[in-house]
């Protein structure tokens, strides 16, 4: 398995869209052991592909205490959200930041697996919370676009003085197709 380099903000690839997957094979699958991997090395719970500069609709997801119940979430789509609540996020590609953002407390949402099978699933708490986190870096978004501006640029400054490129090391010599 290989260590995979996460973009961090404000790098203008994390405003790429992820296409959606159209074939279910080897090579998708070895992504998203990559993906897996990297995320539980950098203490994640949610790790989407253009983090890591794959620009698909996939998404790796662990909110498991054991850290042992990983969810893989092949173009997510969000069918149904309620309930506002305001949550603490962070994001691996906005290392050593946390902020509020108002998110729904409860969604509904349609996903393919790895194999290609369709599913319905509901979600509540953090896990909900994560799913609609991750689904905005499939669109370009980041949780620093809910924020104010000015706190947004802050960050940025921040992040580029720390020069934090490499807090995950990777190899940059192997690129990623599908
Ligand atoms: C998104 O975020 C999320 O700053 C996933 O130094 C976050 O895994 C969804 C991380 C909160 C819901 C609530 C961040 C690790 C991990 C950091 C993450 C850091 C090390 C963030
Ligand atoms: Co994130």
């Amino acid at each position: 398995m290989k260590l995979l380099n996460i973009l961090h903000f404000p790098d203008n690839r994390l405003r790429k869209k992820g296409e959606n997957v159209a074939i279910y094979d080897d090579n998708l699958n070895t992504i998203a052991m990559n993906m897996l991997h990297t995320m539980y090395e950098s203490k994640g719970i949610g790790l989407a592909a253009i983090q890591v500069d794959i620009q698909i609709r996939l998404i790796v997801i662990d909110v498991s205490e054991g850290r042992n119940e990983p969810l893989f979430l092949v173009n997510p789509v969000i069918n149904s959200k309620e309930d506002k609540i305001m949550f603490e996020e962070g994001c691996l590609s906005v290392p050593g930041f946390y902020e509020p953002v108002e998110r729904f407390n409860h969604i509904k949402y349609t996903f393919f697996d790895l194999k290609g099978i369709k599913h319905e699933a509901s979600a509540e708490g953090l896990m909900a919370v994560c799913i609609q986190h991750e689904i905005d870096h499939l669109d370009g978004k980041l949780f620093v676009d809910h924020i104010s501006g000015i706190k947004r640029d802050r960050i940025a400054k921040k992040i580029k003085k720390q020069g934090s490129e490499g807090l995950v090391t990777a190899r940059k010599d192997v690129p990623y197709s599908i």
